[in-house]
């Protein structure tokens, strides 16, 4: 039982990093989206919450990590079941920000795809489902998000407007490729026992979800931030 972090403990480290990060990011956002046009500002304040909830559990999972080496898997489920509706719902304010009418039936859907993408997830880790079976449902739930995301109704009223039709389908890869960080460290993590590649890795698990979240938490934010400060810019320009 450690109290401290350890030279050694790199996983422990990606804990710390990305706890810092969280909070840095946190000012960042809050700070840049009292400079942004009004639509957009509630856009950035809801960047700014993610990182704030992300922060707070990450000082918790890092303690519980140095502490236990173990996976601070209830805590890790609870931020993601907070955060990553929260950027569903970021999916369908910026239509709205951009002045496309939207139904709010597009936030619904991505947050059924997360539900059930997050469900799967947590009773595979807790094995009250057999890892495999909980990452499949978990699959379903990510595939079906990425289609609302690239062929359902919010790709389509996404298209009628050149910059937010740029800013969504970058979103979209981050869906599509930030995201699909997590599988990976679910299956050389948990399942590695099944592909034939040795024991559980946790720490491959936690390092890889580490940089997931860093990457899908920082950087869709930032992404957002930079469509609010050009279309702001813009508007000012036509004035
Ligand atoms: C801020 C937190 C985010 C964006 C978390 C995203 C989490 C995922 C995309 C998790 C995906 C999973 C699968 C696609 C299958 C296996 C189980 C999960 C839950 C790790």
């Amino acid at each position: 039982m450690e109290y401290f972090l350890q030279s050694t403990d790199y996983v422990g480290v990606s804990f710390w990093l990305v706890s810092v990060a969280m909070v840095a990011a946190t000012v960042f956002f809050l700070y840049e989206g009292m400079h942004v046009k009004e639509s957009w500002r509630v856009s950035m304040l809801l960047m700014g919450l993610v990182t704030l909830i992300a922060g707070i559990h990450y000082y918790y999972m890092r303690d519980y990590w140095i502490a236990s080496q173990e996976s601070p898997i209830v805590y890790r489920y609870i931020d993601w079941l907070l955060t990553v509706p929260l950027q569903m719902i970021e999916f369908y304010l910026i239509l709205v920000a951009a002045g496309l009418a939207a139904r709010s039936g597009i936030f619904w859907r991505l947050l059924v795809g997360t539900l059930v993408m997050l469900l799967g997830g947590y009773a595979g880790e807790n094995n009250w489902i057999h890892p495999t079976l909980g990452f499949v449902i978990g699959m379903v739930g990510w595939i079906y998000i990425v289609y609302e995301v690239f062929r359902g109704e919010s790709s389509v009223i996404a298209s009628k407007k050149d910059s937010i039709n740029k800013a969504f389908k970058a979103l979209g890869l981050i869906i599509v490729f930030g995201w699909a960080i997590y599988p990976i460290g679910y299956i050389f993590g948990l399942l590695s026992p099944m592909i034939g590649m040795g024991t559980v890795n946790i720490n491959f698990l936690n390092v890889t979800y580490n940089l997931a979240d860093f990457v899908n938490k920082i950087l869709f934010g930032l992404i957002i931030w930079d469509v609010a400060r050009k279309d702001s810019s813009k508007d000012l320009q036509d004035v």
